[in-house]
């Protein structure tokens, strides 16, 4: 059978099923809150244009204002300064939006240190039981963040000190951005760096190296507890904003059985 024809079939019976890893989008979406002297983003907000009413008798319809980094969200290589040169959102090739997922569970840690940070030798004790990180690999890291969601007091888990919430460190980042065939990196917190890692050095590490490899990022992540730790495959469909920094976005994974 055709690979497509096959596909059909198998989501037809089910042996293929399509996950969910989209948060919803509304104004209750949690957004990043970045230290002063920074700006930060606006949130997501809906405005009514008509509801079956004088403004429009048949038809209901909204319009919408937001931050590019809002909510489920695809970061483009041109969103950090190391990758200025590189895609915008509207010009990534939409080959590289679909892919095989790793998912990388690192829960217990981060329940136990909301400072968690990936390390290299996490992704090495990770192959070691699951193999090599395949070509074009997106790496998800569970940190089960996916769960607070809902409550942006508890995503962001701000105190007197900054933000608490899980991470990637600088040598890791760096090693996900040079040494490791991947693609990109999605995470379940507000964004792919650590709440504390605008005092890191380099600041933001992820972004750092990870875009300023042409690589991609995804945050905001849901039901990754769902997904196997390979097998996977991730579908993930930002708009194509000229010029965008980033994208909103629906992301899936289809998964077999
Ligand atoms: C700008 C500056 C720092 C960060 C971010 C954006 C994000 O997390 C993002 O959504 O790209 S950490
Ligand atoms: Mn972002």
């Amino acid at each position: 059978m055709p690979a497509l024809a096959e596909l059909v079939a198998a989501l037809g019976s089910g042996s293929v099923r399509v996950i969910d890893l989209t948060q919803p989008l509304s104004e209750k979406t949690p957004i990043l809150q970045l230290p002063p002297p920074f700006a930060n983003t606006p949130g997501w907000k809906t405005h009514l244009i008509s509801e079956f009413d004088d403004r429009g008798p048949a038809w209901y319809w909204n319009w919408f204002e937001g931050g590019e980094h809002v909510g489920t969200h695809f970061d483009a290589p041109v969103h950090w300064i190391t990758g200025r040169d590189k895609e915008s959102v509207d010009r990534v090739p939409v080959d590289r939006l679909i892919g095989p997922a790793c998912v990388i569970d690192k829960s217990a840690e981060a329940a136990r240190n909301a400072d968690y940070l990936l390390t290299i030798d996490d992704i090495r004790t990770w192959e070691s039981q699951h193999g090599k990180l395949p070509e074009g690999a997106w790496l998800l890291y569970r940190t089960g963040w996916d769960a607070r969601a809902h409550e942006s007091g508890a995503f962001l888990n701000a105190s007197e000190t900054g933000p608490h919430t899980p991470g990637i460190d600088v040598e890791c980042a760096r090693w996900l951005a040079e040494e490791a065939p991947i693609r990109g990196v999605g995470v379940e917190t507000v964004g792919t760096d650590a709440g504390a890692a605008h005092s890191f050095e380099p600041a933001f590490p992820c972004h750092n190296s990870v875009l300023g490899a042409g690589k991609y990022g995804l945050t905001q992540l849901a039901n990754r507890a769902q997904l196997p730790p390979t097998g996977a495959v991730l579908v993930v469909m930002p708009l194509k904003l000229v010029n965008g920094s980033g994208s909103p976005c629906r992301a899936v994974a289809l998964v077999e059985g």
